[in-house]
């Protein structure tokens, strides 16, 4: 809706497999999330230029997806088709192939299909933070996708080069991100495709500018244990006098953005896109770092929600530190919506108005990394 905003002619293609998945756990979304046909309606009722919407799945449909661009011509795609939750890829064997099967798939079949179509596409794809991994850094910046490193030579001389970070997923879902960063590296090398990765943290909020101008084009708010993430979560607890569900010790530093900034950087990295021939362009899409229990008890500080450290049901490390360049969508332009008690309590509202959809039995995270972090849920429950 925002680039519809902006001017740009915009075709949705997407399969709606987050509202099967949906069906197949058996929850909803908080917030009533109208059909894909009524959406576009809305859209265009309220005045929104047209928005045209093709059904595919480009994981599976291969040849569609050639001919769509072949037609079509676009001067860029926004690649968000991937399965995106870390529990929901850990859930079982199943849904961990799904996830490496729709997302890498789906991120080979473009990168083909763009160099079969021989048009000079530039792909902005969301990525994330994860693929750094939350292990210690010990107190380093994290660069924005590159890292310089130093290479000894066997004369004892060193020389300097940019490599691509070392990679250290935290999920079976981060792990496909990682992989996608190879697909991309390669596909420029050999066929000098332009492309940004998005290195998104974790976002938060509710609603856009676009999304609040009519109901039925509101947002999805995930609040179960698989697709919500943290701190709409703690949100939408304290809303309904839900103990805050903080996992061990709540020492995790995550990165975070505002749904807002996160729709104006993809519009910044459309419109400065990487020249034919450039490296892949890797932005960390991220405004601030926070520890997850320290949030918490800002949320508990805001509402008056009560905290409960659960065992946690990830592998992940107790404690990390995160410190984060991102300098480039600052230099572009972006001005940073952190956190603000007037933002934070929107989305509790939002999560009040609708607290009547909400299954508690739902909120508990139960995907669990490995057979010793089930036990000890187990134990707790
Ligand atoms: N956590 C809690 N309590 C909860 C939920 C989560 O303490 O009720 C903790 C988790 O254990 C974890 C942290 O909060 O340490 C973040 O969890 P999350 O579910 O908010 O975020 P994550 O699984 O990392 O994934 C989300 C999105 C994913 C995106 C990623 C960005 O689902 O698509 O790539 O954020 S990032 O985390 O920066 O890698």
């Amino acid at each position: 809706m925002n680039l519809a905003d902006e001017g740009h002619d915009v075709l949705i293609v997407d399969n709606l497999s987050r509202r099967k998945i949906d069906i197949d756990l058996e929850v909803e979304s908080l917030t009533p999330i109208t059909n894909i046909g009524e959406r576009l309606k809305a859209w265009e009722e309220i005045g929104g230029k047209p928005i045209r919407f093709e059904h595919m799945d480009i994981a599976h449909e291969y040849d569609r997806l050639v001919t769509m661009l072949k037609t079509e011509r676009p001067d860029a795609v926004v690649h968000f088709a991937e399965q995106r939750a870390a529990p929901y890829s850990m859930k079982s064997s199943s849904t961990k192939r799904y996830t490496v099967d729709n997302n890498v798939n789906g991120t080979h079949n473009l990168l083909a299909a763009i160099v079969e179509s021989g048009l000079d596409i530039h792909i902005v794809h969301l990525g994330t933070m994860g693929v750094y991994g939350y292990g210690s850094h010990r107190g380093a910046t994290i660069p924005e996708g590159y890292l310089k490193v130093e290479v000894p030579q066997p004369d004892g001389s060193r020389f300097e080069e940019e490599i691509l970070h070392p990679a250290s997923p935290g999920s079976v879902y981060h792990m496909t991100k990682t992989l996608d960063q190879l697909l991309f590296l390669y596909y420029n090398k050999n066929d000098q495709i332009r492309i940004t990765d998005l290195h998104q943290g974790i976002v938060w909020g509710t609603n856009t500018e676009a999304t609040a101008r009519d109901t039925r084009l509101t947002n999805r708010f995930d609040y179960d244990g698989d697709y919500g993430t943290v701190l709409n979560r703690f949100l939408m607890q304290a809303a309904i006098g839900y103990p805050l569900t903080v996992h061990g010790t709540g020492g995790q530093t995550r990165a975070f953005i505002h749904i807002r900034d996160s729709v104006q950087c993809v519009q910044i990295a459309l419109e400065n896109p990487p020249t034919k021939g450039e490296r892949v362009k890797i932005f960390n899409q991220m405004t601030e770092s926070h520890q997850v229990g320290e949030l918490a008890k800002k949320v508990a500080g805001l509402t008056g929600a009560k905290l409960n450290y659960l065992p946690n049901p990830r592998n992940e490390a107790v404690e990390n530190d995160l410190i984060v360049d991102n300098r480039c969508f600052i230099e572009l332009g972006l001005k940073p919506t952190t956190l603000d008690d007037g933002l934070l309590s929107e989305v509790v509202d939002v999560a009040k108005r609708w607290a009547s959809r909400c299954d508690r039995s739902r909120i508990p995270c139960v995907s669990a990394w490995t057979t010793t972090q089930a036990e000890a849920i187990k134990q707790a429950s």
